[in-house]
């Protein structure tokens, strides 16, 4: 390949990792984006803050939760569901904006799912030291369709095991602007993130934030 080819090479055939054989990492793919991403995130969180939402063991997520959408996910100690409104308000989720959609799209046709049409997305706020448990997605009506995460602020160990809670986990570090796709039998992968931990992010502070994008409905 010639130098000026390497120089112009399209941005979607940057750097990408295969987790797994229908799992693949765009690193840096969101970074384009990603300062216009966190404005979007002020103006949403301004209407529909972030919460830490109970689960039904009665415990209280260490992760912020909202969303944008038709639908948003919601928990309290009855269960886990996807509702229209935000429940602490009573307010609509605010819409998920065009440009987000395309982004989702777009990863999720570099990672070989076309027609991807997401109708949610969950916006997941990490404190420093927030964590999630390892879980599958499965509140979702369509477990075919791909899930696409970004990653945006403060670095984070993902992790990812098999359709078993008891099976090996692998880990992966994921960094602002990095993208993940999960389609297939991947899709119901157990999966984690541990304690955020170090330097706080020149763009988000002492935080991380992680888009993950469904096709819930
Ligand atoms: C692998 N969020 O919101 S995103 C979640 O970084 C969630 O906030 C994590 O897990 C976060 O449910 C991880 C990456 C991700 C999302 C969904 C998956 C990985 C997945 C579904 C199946 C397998
Ligand atoms: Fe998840």
């Amino acid at each position: 390949m010639s130098f000026t080819a390497d120089l112009f090479e399209p941005a979607d055939a940057a750097e990408r990792i295969p987790l797994a054989a229908q799992a693949v990492l765009l690193r840096g793919f969101a970074l384009p984006q990603a300062e216009q991403l966190l404005r979007d995130i002020a103006r949403l969180h301004a209407q529909t803050p972030p919460r830490c939402m109970q689960v039904p063991g009665g415990k209280t997520m260490s992760v912020g939760i909202s969303n944008a959408g038709a639908a948003g996910w919601t928990s309290d100690t009855r269960g886990y569901r996807y509702t229209a409104t935000d429940p602490a308000s009573g307010n609509p989720w605010p819409a998920l904006p065009e440009s987000w959609k395309v982004l989702a799209q777009s990863a999720a046709q570099a990672a070989g799912f076309a027609g991807y049409e997401p109708d949610v997305c969950l916006i997941n706020e990490y404190p420093m030291g927030a964590r999630m448990g390892l879980h599958q997605d499965r509140d979702e009506r369509d477990l075919q369709a791909p899930i696409v995460s970004v990653s945006l602020g403060m670095s984070a160990t993902f992790q990812f095991g098999g359709l078993r809670r008891s099976d090996p986990v692998q880990r992966v570090l994921l960094h602002h602007g990095d993208v993940v796709v999960w389609g297939g039998a991947d899709r119901l992968r157990y999966h984690g993130v541990l304690a955020v931990r170090g330097e706080p992010h020149p763009q988000t502070g002492a935080r991380r934030l992680n888009l993950t994008f469904r096709k819930a409905l």
